[in-house]
């Protein structure tokens, strides 16, 4: 008799609470997130696609729906005051990017776009400039992209674009997955006056960095 209600105590325990950080199902969605969206926090695959939940939100599916569905409600903000980017699925932040936003004489506009357009590969061109092959460009407002940047590391510290926003490579190829012409982009905040402190887990270019899930 001990035993049995130690055991059932045990079990009270564990449904009862979610601890914010765990993934208890290993399926990349903490489970404070699952909560949120309502997936299953002890199924890894809570719509039994075949695919994980966090592999469907990550790339922006609905983990809660037929293979292929992309019925979500996907956006993303930029805090130019931090340098950051957070992208929400159905209002839920789901993670968190460094960028490099546009220097204090081409700073990147504020207010409320939509994604206008997709375009892989990109040569972007200007007054001593010349950045061939840039890869994974979305257009938010005519002119200015949210795209990768190889030729700089500054991501969380310093804005140096001239009015996009820079992503490192896997970063922007990740919101280029998640995002669809239509998806909402929010931008907000001041350009900072001076570089901001070296974030102690800056993402890297060269490095697969894996998001904040
Ligand atoms: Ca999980
Ligand atoms: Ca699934």
């Amino acid at each position: 008799m001990i035993i049995a209600s130690i055991a059932t105590a045990t079990i009270m325990a564990v449904t009862s609470t979610v601890p914010a950080n765990t993934d208890l199902d290993r399926d990349g969605l903490k489970d404070s997130i699952e909560v949120a969206l309502g997936t299953d926090i002890y199924n890894a695959d809570s719509d039994g696609d075949g695919y994980l939940d966090g592999e469907e939100v990550i790339h922006g599916y609905n983990p809660l729906g037929k293979v292929g569905d992309r019925k979500v409600a996907r956006r993303i903000e930029v805090d130019l005051s931090k340098q950051q980017l957070h992208y929400f699925f159905n209002n839920v932040k789901i993670g968190s990017y460094y960028v490099s936003t546009g220097r204090l004489s081409a700073k990147t506009p504020t207010g409320n776009f939509k994604i206008l357009r997709k375009v892989p590969v990109k040569h972007y061109l200007g007054i001593n400039v010349s950045y061939p092959n840039t890869k994974w460009n979305l257009e938010f407002k005519r002119g200015y992209y949210i795209h990768s940047a190889y030729w700089h590391n500054d991501f969380g510290v310093k804005p140096r674009s001239g009015g996009c926003i820079n992503l490192t490579l896997p970063d922007a190829e990740q919101m280029y997955q998640y995002l669809d012409a239509g998806d909402k982009v929010v931008v907000y905040g001041k350009t900072p006056l001076k570089p901001l402190a070296k974030p102690a887990n800056v993402q890297i270019t060269a490095k697969k960095s894996a998001p904040v899930l």
